[in-house]
């Protein structure tokens, strides 16, 4: 489900199946955290992510729905696979760059808010779909957001689940750059390459303290338990499980408020 290269110093590791548009089941982020461990142990300096075309233009559909607990669990819990892969991306020891071309779903989202620098083209969108769905987003997740976008945008993108395109995603500090379709590759990959000829040493020490330094909000315990009480009662609602149905079924939700 995935492929994997050695550029130089460059790892790129590309989302490969097509069929299912990208979506992030559980064996395509084992695959990717697998790669981000061996780049690791080559000393890889730069990371590249990047997904090969599919007939819908989709850069990645988000969470592998299927895959969604209906089981009365948090659909977004602290080990959940994909959790794990965004806090591998953040903690990987260089810098990450998301290469997107087409469109970005739900948790595919989160995770390009998570990696270090992005360059989109002219087809590149971007949604962030729990409204969607019923899914009561993580604390993380959103800090996230929140941290790459003013509140106010990223709430925007909560609210109405609708992608925005690459202009306002650049505007909103989302995408560093858009490039042209044709240019794509070649202007990551010169980033990379630039990057991996400077300090490996300062730059992974310099990204840990972006990474602490930007976590640096205290949050009390029961302040946290507050909002993880909040979130259980979404996923334990009639309307959680109406979203993932619908989906199965093909048909819009029908949504309650309960
Ligand atoms: O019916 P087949 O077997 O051909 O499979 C179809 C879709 O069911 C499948 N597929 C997915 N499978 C699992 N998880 C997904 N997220 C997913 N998305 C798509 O891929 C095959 C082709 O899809 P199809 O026929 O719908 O293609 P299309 O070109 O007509 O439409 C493309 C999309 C992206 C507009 C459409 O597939 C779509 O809306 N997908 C769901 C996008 C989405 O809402 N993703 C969020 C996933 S949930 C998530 O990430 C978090 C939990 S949250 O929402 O909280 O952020």
């Amino acid at each position: 489900m995935i492929k994997t290269e050695k550029r130089n110093k460059t790892g790129i590791v590309s989302l490969n199946h097509p069929e299912k548009l990208n979506a992030l089941s559980q064996e395509m982020v084992h695959g990717l955290v697998a790669s981000l461990e061996s780049f690791k142990e080559d000393k890889m300096r730069v990371i590249i992510i990047r997904a090969e075309p599919n007939k819908s233009n989709v850069w990645s559909a988000g969470h592998y729905i299927p895959e969604l607990p209906e089981n009365n669990q948090d659909p977004l819990g602290f080990n959940d696979p994909l959790e794990v892969l965004l806090r591998a991306i953040q903690r990987y020891p260089g810098p990450v760059i998301t290469q997107i071309h087409g469109s970005v779903w739900g948790g595919a989202c989160d995770l390009i808010m998570t990696s270090d620098i992005s360059i989109g083209d002219t087809t590149t969108t971007l949604a962030i779909t729990p409204a969607k769905l019923g899914v009561p987003y993580n604390a993380s997740g959103i800090c996230h957001f929140i941290a790459r976008l003013g509140i106010n945008q990223a709430k925007e993108m909560f609210f109405t689940a609708r992608p925005i395109d690459a202009v306002l995603a650049e505007r909103w500090g989302v995408i560093n750059h858009i490039v042209e379709e044709d240019q794509l590759e070649a202007y990551t990959m010169e980033m990379a390459e630039h990057i991996a000829t400077l300090s490996p040493l300062a730059i992974s020490v310099i990204k840990e303290q972006f990474r602490i330094l930007s976590n640096s909000q205290a949050l009390s315990a029961d302040v946290f338990e507050k909002i993880e009480g909040l979130r259980t009662m979404v996923w334990e609602s009639n309307d959680y499980h109406e979203g993932i149905k619908a989906f199965r079924e093909k048909r819009k939700p029908e949504f309650k408020g309960e």
